[in-house]
């Protein structure tokens, strides 16, 4: 056991990188870009950490309200902006898309050195990344695991188009709309307890823990397997009167030890998506978010949290779904398109599958 311990405690992120991009020269320029996510996620840890010392709680005083009406807290803001910037300076971006900005956004291949004397020549970056950047916010200034979700996908050549209700797709948004199965990496980033980073770079999931005495995220599970079954079910069941029947006949089934395991499951529920999804990752059992009488399409969105966790989970050996559809597989229309979600251990959405009359 130490010895397994002892060979991976040395494996850093920068470290894992440069040998996944040796072992796979076409992720080259990928490297950078997590050297950017890793800065941001430090950087962000330490603002949601210290915000009741520094001021950073609650909203903006000016009462500034998202493009999806949510009121955005101080935090949004600001961890918005670092992993902006982080990502901009990459010079790897073609587009950013975020939760907390109205449209995705062209990164200029221009973006100005502030010293002259290692200005660069950039050339336009070929990926686009679709990000979170405070998900779960709402609980951040009760001292409750936020996150951090993103996802990177490769340019996809898009032009404008002009869709036959008349109204235009601009070459960022074309760019962005892309299904989650063509994602090239996803992960997230859990401030809780510890500060993890775990991710997909399509061939498993691997978990990194930030070691504060080195100030390096640390390989602490290099390939996540998550249980094909769990006994845990996570879902906000204030709204179960308005679920479709499929869910809660399986939700009474787990609740009353009369589903397909004939096992009374725990109910477990953060209200914070990364963490939700953590625990799900190592525990096993269910996690989602589904449609409801309120929120007809559910309230997850599919590009920067369904999509990315959606394919950590199945790089994992779970399951993603609406109850109907693959989440992978579903072509967004809109940056900001919420879906349904469950996902967790491939037993488990499968038995909840079957109820929807669903075989995978
Ligand atoms: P946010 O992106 O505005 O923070 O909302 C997303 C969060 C998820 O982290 C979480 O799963 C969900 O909202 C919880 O919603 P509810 O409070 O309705 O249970
Ligand atoms: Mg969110």
């Amino acid at each position: 056991i130490f010895t397994e311990v002892c060979s991976q405690t040395g494996i850093t992120l920068s470290r894992f990188m440069i040998e996944a991009t040796v072992a796979n020269p076409q992720l080259a320029e990928l490297e950078s870009i997590f050297s950017a996510i890793e800065t941001a996620g430090k950087t962000i840890s330490n603002l949601v950490r210290r915000s009741s010392l520094t001021g950073l709680t609650g909203y903006l005083d000016s009462g500034n309200v998202n493009v999806q009406g949510e009121e955005q807290k101080k935090l949004d803001v600001i961890t918005n902006d670092v992993l902006k910037n982080a990502l901009k300076f990459t010079g790897r971006m073609g587009v950013l898309a975020s939760e907390e900005e109205d449209a995705p956004v062209e990164v200029d291949d221009d973006v100005e050195s502030r010293y002259d004397s290692i200005l660069v020549e950039r050339t336009a970056g070929q990926y686009v990344a679709v990000f979170d950047p405070l998900d779960g916010s709402s609980n951040v200034d009760a001292g409750i695991p936020t996150g951090t979700i993103f996802g990177i996908f490769e340019d996809s050549n898009a032009e404008c188009e002009v869709l036959p209700d008349g109204s235009i797709v601009d070459e960022c948004l074309g760019k962005t709309l892309q299904p989650g199965a063509n994602l090239v990496a996803a992960g997230y980033i859990l401030y809780s307890s510890s500060t993890f980073l775990c991710f997909t770079l399509g061939a498993g999931t691997h978990m990194f823990t930030y070691d504060e005495h080195i100030g390096e995220f640390v390989l602490t599970d290099p390939d996540v397997k998550i249980p094909s079954r769990g006994k845990i079910y996570s879902f906000n069941e204030a709204n179960c009167q308005e679920w479709d029947e499929p869910l809660q006949k399986y939700v009474n089934g787990v609740r009353t030890g009369t589903g397909e395991t004939s096992t009374k499951y725990s109910s477990r529920y953060i209200g914070s998506m990364v963490g939700d999804v953590h625990r799900t990752l190592l525990y096993g059992g269910l996690f989602g978010y589904p449609a409801d009488k309120k929120n007809v399409c559910g309230k997850l969105r599919l590009l920067y949290e369904a999509a990315p966790m959606s394919f950590i989970v199945e790089q994992a050996g779970g399951k993603a779904s609406t109850g109907r559809t693959r989440i992978l597989d579903i072509n967004p229309t809109n940056v900001h398109q919420r879906v349904p979600v469950v996902l967790g251990s491939a037993d488990d959405v499968s038995e909840l599958l079957g109820l929807y009359g669903e075989t995978d």
